[in-house]
């Protein structure tokens, strides 16, 4: 029997999430999280209604790397969980806290049609998965969800029958304490003396030395130590992908360490006799699978540092502290004077170099996305957010060094394309002060398309910038590297700009870049989406594919 003056249990579960802290929430809604997002959203939190639950979690994943909160997502029951198996892995991977308030089926019915079992389907992709069947415990599982993916930087979902949801609330009248108000909250781990000294001992044994930021460099906030070390040993700097930029106006900085290391940077990377990763999980790739530094020693600093990474023996010395106070003990235990490898010339190469100096034929009409790339790095305002998706046109848009870290976002630690147009609407949520940049390809593009209703409906200011070659890139230049026939990975260019206008956003098909910098002018003023549709050549291969898939058989 309905009571409509008691609080519901939604009521209470909608309260739990704000005094969480939550004040967006990426949603799609269905029988089994409706009524609860209404409540939230009447609680004032922020929703953005998207079109394809994958799009919730992986905006949420955006959200969460770019404010440090834990990023928050609904779906329904069955279908609507079912859509999450994609995004939850990546969110694994890329260690973000997350919550995602799943419905599940009723427990009152025999059957329902929406029925299946989530708790397997979930944990399979290395999440938590918890069925929360007690009202009366509910706010405090919601408390301890929020309490885990912060711990763990994991997500958490929960799955709460959505006729439990609906019952009157008989529990306590109090919440419990939010989780940020009971999390522990350790000082940053400062180094052993003996390991210090130990890191000492192989610095000044070594002659060429780069050092090496990710992520947790960034996050540390150790950019100005790792900098100083550089200075004070003569090191050159450079960033694993995810943290692009954090040395973006230094001159010794060589750019992106892994897959998209520019020309330069290959080389000094091949003579480097010591590598010091700061702050950085030494993926796979962020070292080429171990090709790019064949002579250097290794020394990894981190709160947790590994011998073992991905498959790989990575690095043989370690220091573990937290990254900004590793970097500075280090630096103050090395004498002065040490040999510099850096040199006035080195700054100029690297300053003058193209990324990739290759030449390829481009026929007439079509683009070069290394020109595309190059014009709008010159074009486009420094303090815009840049967001980068996957695909072979990840190498070229890669390849825009002078924008700053706290300006970017990628997340590819699952590899699948699709994610861009997500991502972009998370960082708009998270800064809805600024204009979000979102370079992407056709395919990628293409896959959740259907989000550009989302944008316009929400009001984001987002500029989408298609890399068009009108095809799944990286398969065709795979399949032609082995003399395979491409014609499943080949589409054509289709019009993005209609598609744009025909979801309200404005659109454009650039055929050469004169206009750029009056269009990026123009769009500014304008304070509407746009997509811009770039037709490039597919014969301009990245180096990353000529490395990894060079040419079988000759295809003319
Ligand atoms: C979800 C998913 N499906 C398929 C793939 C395989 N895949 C990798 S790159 C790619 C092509 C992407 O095309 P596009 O976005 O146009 O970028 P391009 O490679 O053409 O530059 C595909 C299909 C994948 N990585 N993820
Ligand atoms: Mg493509």
């Amino acid at each position: 029997m309905k009571d409509d003056v008691k609080a519901r249990v939604y009521d209470i579960l909608a309260k739990a999430f704000m005094q969480e802290g939550v004040r967006t929430c990426f949603a799609l809604l269905g029988d089994a999280n409706m009524n609860w997002a209404a409540r939230l959203a009447g609680e004032g939190c922020h929703m953005i209604y998207v079109r394809h639950e994958h799009c919730a979690l992986a905006a949420a994943m955006a959200y969460a790397r770019k404010t440090r909160e834990v990023g928050v997502a609904t779906v329904t029951c069955g279908p609507g969980v079912t859509q999450l198996i994609t995004a939850l892995p990546a969110a694994v991977r890329a260690h973000l806290p997350l919550v995602v308030f799943a419905g599940e089926a009723p427990l009152k019915s025999g059957w329902y049609n929406q029925e299946i079992d989530q708790a397997p389907l979930i944990t399979a992709t290395g999440a938590a998965y918890h069925r929360l069947h007690m009202p009366e415990r509910m706010p405090v599982a919601i408390r301890d969800a929020f309490l885990q993916a912060r711990r763990e930087r994991r997500p958490v979902v929960v799955g709460i029958p959505f006729d439990l949801q609906d019952r009157p609330w008989n529990g306590p009248a109090d919440l419990p304490k939010p989780s940020h108000q009971i999390l522990p909250r350790p000082s940053p781990i400062p180094p052993h003396p003996d390991d210090v000294a130990k890191a000492a001992q192989l610095v000044s044994g070594a002659e060429r030395i780069v050092v090496l930021a990710g992520l947790g460099a960034a996050e540390a906030g150790a950019g100005a130590a790792c900098r100083q070390f550089a200075a004070k040993t003569g090191a050159l700097l450079a960033t694993t992908l995810p943290a692009r930029g954090l040395f973006h106006d230094d001159p010794f900085c060589i750019g992106i360490s892994g897959s998209y290391t520019p020309e330069v940077g290959i080389e000094y990377l091949a003579q480097a006799d010591l590598v010091i990763a700061v702050g950085c999980s030494l993926a796979y790739h962020a070292g080429g699978g171990g090709q790019l530094w064949p002579k250097a020693k290794m020394l990894q600093i981190d709160v947790d540092p590994v011998a073992v990474s991905q498959g790989q023996v990575v690095a043989g010395h370690h220091l573990r502290a937290d990254a900004r106070l590793g970097v500075e003990a280090l630096t103050a235990a090395l004498p002065k004077g040490t040999k510099p490898w850096r040199t006035d010339a080195m700054a100029a190469r690297i300053r003058d170099s193209k990324p990739d100096s290759m030449k390829f034929d481009v026929a007439p009409g079509l683009l070069d996305p290394r020109d595309v790339i190059e014009a709008l790095e010159k074009a486009l305002p420094g303090d815009w957010e840049m967001v980068n998706s996957g695909g072979h046109c990840s190498w070229f848009f890669a390849q825009m060094p002078s924008r700053p870290q706290e300006n970017f976002l990628t997340i590819r630690e699952f590899g699948a394309i699709g994610n861009g147009i997500s991502f972009a609407m998370g960082v708009a949520a998270a800064r809805p002060d600024r204009t979000v940049v979102l370079f992407d390809g056709d395919g990628s593009l293409m896959m959740h398309v259907q989000e550009l209703e989302t944008i316009r409906r929400h009001g984001l200011r987002i500029l989408i910038v298609v890399i068009n070659d009108g095809a799944y890139g990286s398969e065709v230049h795979k399949l032609r590297s082995e003399g395979m026939p491409e014609g499943g990975s080949v589409f054509g260019y289709c019009d993005f700009a209609g598609i744009a206008k025909g979801f309200g956003l404005a659109g454009r098909t650039f055929k050469d870049l004169a206009d750029v910098s009056k269009a990026v002018k123009e769009f500014g003023a304008s304070g509407r989406a746009a997509v811009w549709d770039f037709h490039v050549s597919d014969k301009v291969t990245s180096p990353t594919i000529r490395r990894a898939h060079p040419a079988k058989t000759k295809t003319g």
